[in-house]
């Protein structure tokens, strides 16, 4: 065995990342309870006792599921990649860097849950203004991506070191994806740190009486659309690194792993404006050139289809597959670390068709603000994400604690993957099509006075209530999973890293050009935002007072 491969993962390390993916796991249970509760409300087969509010639960879930879950889990993966593959163990600088910015991102989620709980903060996870919550909560905010900035700065410093002590190498593809991750989330976090501390906070703590509504909007998804990619992409180093390996097969092309998260990190910032369509004091012309920018972003996440499909039909085609469709065969599909990913890729065809149904100008008006939406978001982020990070939370404990993937857990966990794809089946198919019928999103349950639409839309709220109350079942079981991988018995287990199947010299090193990459970055946002903005401050100025309208 290559003695690499077969290091136990360093124990240090190992402690870091299990606080964050526990830290995650725990968000989510919360943040799950949450949602069964508002499933079953919406559906109108439950009121909420105690004087909790629908809306409070949204916003719990929100933050706690969206935001938090995603965040801390995204961090600890990346902190185990880099541990990984570049150098068998985290620098010391990065190391402290990392509990720091887990230590500042705990409590800014301490006191966001409790102005949640307290029912100051029911604003939901877009803290639209003019809703205004506590400034607390916008403190909570602000400690979060301050922490978050310390943990990305972590992971650069421990890249740059690598790079000057292996002149010329190119570096570890793991490695490359979590600073473009991690690159990609420092730019566009400035957008939501410069709405929060520069409008929300000041005008929340009373020092200003109004707020420009449409520039903080603007600044919300200048940071908002990056973030769905911020997201994504720790699931794409999944699909590109992890499960070649995983499936005895070969990355198909380093280099074009490599050009798609550059485009990923050249095109997901200057896109915020496909949120915006429906809202006056933009321009359409302003509207229509991000819109063009989106379709720009969708090409990387066809490249990467591409890219997988190619992967899983060498690896079939080298074990011997026939046919044009024999490979699929050959995949293993009884091994979860594969099949939870996999069932997330399948999910993303239909979940990125309607992004782009999204993103079209006139059919974004039919399902804007409707209920479509929401199931367009439960089908990327709930499910091709959430499930990739699963499949990748099946080896990950195991490997950093040094424990085994037992057959039971592996059989639990294919069983929790077909749970969670039913459930999102009868919720996220529910609201799609009730959304088409008009039903709008954001709202609590309500009749409308038994109108004719309203009554159209009952048994799909039902069926939104039912896949609710499967989800929460798999829900549970994933909880459990994670609590027995903690216990499981001590052992070896791979961190499954793949290999490239071309020479590295096919890389062309022009794409760890960072400079380059960041520079353009930056033109891009300058010139997709700069004029609409200066607009906001001038004749499309809107002011508006503070709303607490729960
Ligand atoms: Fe979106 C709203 C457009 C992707 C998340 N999106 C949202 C919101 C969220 C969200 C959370 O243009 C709601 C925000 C709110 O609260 O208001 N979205 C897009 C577009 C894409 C897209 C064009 N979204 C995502 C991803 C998300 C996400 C990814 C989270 C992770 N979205 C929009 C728009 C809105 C929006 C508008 C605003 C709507 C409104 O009016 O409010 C694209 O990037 C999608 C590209 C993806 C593809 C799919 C590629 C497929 C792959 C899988 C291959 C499978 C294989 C397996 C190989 C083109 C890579 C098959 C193997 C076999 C053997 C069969
Ligand atoms: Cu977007």
């Amino acid at each position: 065995m290559n003695s690499n491969q077969s290091q136990s993962f360093n124990r240090r390390d190992g402690a870091l990342v299990v606080a964050h993916i526990v830290f995650a796991f725990v968000a989510l249970l919360l943040g799950g309870i949450a949602g069964l509760l508002q499933s079953v409300v919406r559906g109108g087969m439950y009121t909420l006792p105690g004087g909790i509010g629908y809306y409070q639960l949204l916003t719990a879930h929100g933050v706690l599921m969206a935001l938090v879950f995603t965040t801390y889990f995204i961090i600890g993966f990346l902190y185990s990649g880099v541990s990984k593959t570049m150098g068998g163990e985290l620098l010391p600088l990065t190391h402290r860097l990392g509990w720091a910015g887990f230590v500042l991102m705990s409590l800014g989620t301490l006191i966001d849950v409790v102005m949640i709980l307290l029912n100051k903060a029911s604003v939901l996870y877009t803290f639209y203004a003019p809703l205004k919550a506590s400034p607390y909560f916008y403190i909570g905010l602000a400690l979060v991506v301050v922490g978050s900035w310390l943990s990305g700065f972590g992971i650069f410093y421990h890249y740059m070191y690598w790079k000057k002590t292996h002149r010329g190498k190119l570096s570890p593809l793991f490695g490359f994806m979590a600073v473009c991750t991690m690159l990609l989330w420092q730019i566009a976090t400035i957008g939501v740190a410069v709405e929060v501390l520069v409008q929300l906070i000041p005008w929340s703590f009373g020092w200003t009486e109004k707020i420009n509504v449409m520039l903080s909007r603007t600044l919300f998804w200048y940071f908002g659309h990056p973030l769905v990619y911020f997201w994504l992409l720790p699931a794409y180093i999944c699909w590109y690194v992890i499960i070649p390996k995983i499936i005895g097969g070969k990355i198909f092309s380093d280099a074009l792993a490599r050009m798609s998260f550059i485009l990923l990190l050249l095109f997901s910032i200057p896109v915020g404006f496909h949120h915006q369509l429906t809202e006056p004091g933009i321009s359409p012309l302003w509207k229509f050139i991000q819109v063009v920018l989106t379709f720009m972003v969708v090409v990387p996440s066809l490249m990467t289809a591409f890219s997988l499909f190619a992967s899983f039909e060498s690896a079939g085609r080298a074990k011997g597959a026939r046919g044009l469709f024999g490979w699929v065969k050959l995949l293993p599909w009884k091994d979860v670390r594969f099949f939870a990913p996999f069932m997330g890729m399948l999910v993303f065809i239909p979940a990125g068709a309607g992004g782009i149904v999204n993103a079209s100008n006139q059919m974004n008006v039919v399902v804007h603000n409707t209920l479509w939406v929401t199931g367009h978001f439960h089908l990327t982020v709930a499910t091709s994400v959430a499930l990739t990070f699963f499949g990748i939370t099946y080896w990950l404990i195991p490997a950093v604690t040094n424990r085994l993937l037992t057959p039971r857990i592996n059989r639990l966990g294919i069983i929790q993957t077909v749970i969670w794809c039913v459930g999102m089946l009868f919720m996220s198919g529910a609201m799609h099509t009730v959304g088409l019928l008009g039903s709008p999103r954001r709202t609590a349950y309500t009749t409308y006075g038994d109108h004719p639409d309203a009554v159209l839309w009952m048994p799909y709220y039902a069926a939104m209530a039912i896949g609710g109350i499967i989800l929460f079942i798999a829900l549970a079981l994933m909880i459990y999973n994670v609590v027995a991988l903690l216990r499981a018995p001590k052992g070896y287990t791979e961190y499954p890293i793949g290999e490239a199947a071309e020479p590295e010299e096919a890389t062309p090193r022009y794409l760890e050009r960072w400079k380059v990459w960041i520079a353009l970055t930056v033109v891009l946002i300058l010139f997709a935002y700069t004029i609409p903005v200066m607009d906001m401050f001038g004749h499309a100025s809107t002011q508006s007072p503070g709303y607490v309208t729960w």
